[in-house]
């Protein structure tokens, strides 16, 4: 087996046990894990990318957030770049969720081109999942809002990947969106 293929087993096996107890907010309960994953993969498959630290970086880019892992534990066990990306990506739970959104916004432009990668694979797999259904005690307002703050965050991360933006572009486009 390739090393590399051997670390992203690492990885995935990472964040599979710090999402273990967490499920997705739909009807179905889902397990959390399948959304680092289908990042990932989205990445992969959908764009092209074959960085390994952007592509760990997507499997691990809730753990800080959701889970109790550090960023220090990350750069322990995966180095500079992967903790570094998973931080830019990481919003600072301290904060009231409004505020939190709004910076989403305000640093989108600013990240790292892998942080953007990561942030446009991570919107279009959530996108997706709101088509496929509706979350557990949110109404078809709250979801359109989503819509509508994505795009705003999407706007911030142009030029980054041709292909993933289309399929975003066609998701706003069939919510009445421009961006
Ligand atoms: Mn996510």
């Amino acid at each position: 087996m390739s090393s590399e293929s051997a670390v992203l087993l690492e990885t995935i096996s990472f964040a599979a046990e710090k999402h273990r107890c967490q499920r997705r907010k739909d009807p179905e309960g889902t397990p959390y894990i399948n959304h680092p994953i289908g990042v990932a993969r989205i990445l992969s498959h959908e764009g092209g990318i074959t960085d390994i630290e952007v592509l760990q970086a997507a499997l691990l880019h809730d753990t800080v957030e959701d889970t109790d892992t550090t960023v220090e534990e990350l750069e322990t066990v995966f180095g500079n770049t992967v903790s570094r990306i998973v931080q830019e990506v990481t919003d600072d739970k301290s904060l009231p969720k409004h505020e939190r959104k709004r910076l989403q916004v305000e640093h989108a432009p600013y990240c790292s081109h892998q942080a953007k990668l990561v942030k446009l694979a991570d919107k279009l797999y959530n996108l997706r999942d709101l088509n496929r259904c509706t979350p557990v005690g949110w109404t078809p307002e709250r979801v359109q809002e989503y819509f509508v703050w994505a795009a705003e965050v999407v706007k911030g991360l142009r030029g980054t990947n041709p292909v993933l933006e289309v399929k975003l572009l066609q998701l706003f486009n069939e919510r009445g969106l421009e961006i």
